[in-house]
């Protein structure tokens, strides 16, 4: 737990009038909620520097993102941080980079998507999002993590840790690599749409699962959240993304692989749910990358996933030995049956 004291002390809050507990179910940065009694008030979270290395290219993008949207679109709900005593988006306490949010009252996350309307809800969430910022200059941007989605690179990541990864951990599982690289098809059609000018690059937010959207008491989807990795993208990942997390009753540390299966009634919701935001605003050819998304990030994260295994967990560490292994296997079989249907 975080020195709260100091943190707070930073936001001009009084630490003795809160608890704080950890939050959600994220594998990067740690997040706590702040209570006053049983209401919650504020969202903490302390940012990973490692995969974020510049934390105020963060801080740049909600600022920029947020100045547009307050001129052009004043009634979209943005979440940005709280600035702290002297106008700063974040804290430094130790090392770390903390930030605050106010917790928007009335609204509740979920971590599974267990009815198809909540995929339409989050889907027309994510596609209101950059629909909103159609007119916003993508190159106002900064890339928070350079080559993010870039399928090419994952690939290549792939083969250096095959290469260069822990010897047993490749000697142990080269059935998995195989399978892998048997879908390198998946590549080269996403280096065909990068290359395409009826793809365009938009604001994207890079991280669409159903946890990044608050709903109401009604279950409407109010506002996305987590913005550290909007940047300049493809309309595939979001999709892609949202395809990857809702589809299956179970998500991707489920190591009994009979139980991922593809709900299509999910599917459908997802791109009539973008739809609904974005049809009007995508080319022809980019509406007949709807399926592919789900092709290319479940890919892009089973290949991440076995990286990382092979890399001995340094990225998305690991709770038990083999996990990222399980995850991975877990992503391919998500892509087989994709395939299938
Ligand atoms: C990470 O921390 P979280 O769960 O929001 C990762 C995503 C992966 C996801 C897999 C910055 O997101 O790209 O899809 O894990 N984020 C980063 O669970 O690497
Ligand atoms: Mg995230």
């Amino acid at each position: 737990m975080p020195d709260l004291h100091r943190i707070l002390d930073q936001f001009g809050i009084d630490p003795a009038l809160y608890t704080a507990s950890p939050y959600g179910s994220g594998l990067i940065h740690a997040t706590f909620v702040l209570r006053m009694g049983d209401e919650p008030c504020y969202i903490l979270q302390r940012v990973n520097h490692h995969v974020f290395r510049k934390p105020h290219d963060i801080a740049h993008n909600i600022r920029v993102i947020g100045h547009y949207l307050s001129h052009h679109q004043p009634e979209y709900l943005f979440v940005s941080p709280i600035p702290d005593r002297e106008s700063n988006d974040y804290v430094t306490e130790a090392g770390e980079y903390y930030r605050l949010f106010a917790f928007v009252k009335g609204t509740h996350t979920v971590d599974t998507c267990t009815e198809p309307g909540q995929a339409w809800e989050a889907a027309r969430q994510f596609g209101q999002f950059t629909a909103v910022l159609d007119g916003f200059r993508t190159d106002m941007l900064r890339y928070t993590i350079p080559g993010f989605h870039d399928l090419g690179l994952r690939y290549r990541q792939f083969e250096d840790a095959l290469r260069q990864g822990d010897p047993s951990r490749i000697q142990d599982t080269e059935a998995v690599a195989r399978r892998l690289a048997d879908h390198a098809h998946i590549v080269r059609r996403y280096q065909e749409c990068r290359r395409s000018p009826a793809f365009r690059l938009r604001v994207t937010h890079h991280d669409a699962k159903i946890s990044n959207v608050l709903f109401d008491e009604r279950e409407k989807g109010v506002c996305v959240i987590d913005l550290d990795t909007v940047m300049p993208g493809f309309f595939i990942s979001d999709v892609g993304d949202m395809i990857r997390t809702y589809v299956s009753p179970v998500n991707e540390e489920e190591k009994d692989l009979d139980k991922v299966t593809v709900r299509k009634d999910f599917l459908d919701a997802i791109l009539s749910g973008y739809r609904s935001e974005m049809h009007d605003r995508l080319s022809e050819e980019e509406r007949g990358a709807f399926r592919f998304a789900g092709h290319f990030m479940v890919y892009m994260q089973a290949l991440r996933f076995y990286t990382d295994h092979l890399n001995k967990d340094s990225y998305y560490g690991a709770g038990y030995e083999g996990q990222n292994l399980v995850r991975a296997r877990n992503q391919l079989k998500l892509l087989e049956e994709l395939s299938r249907c």
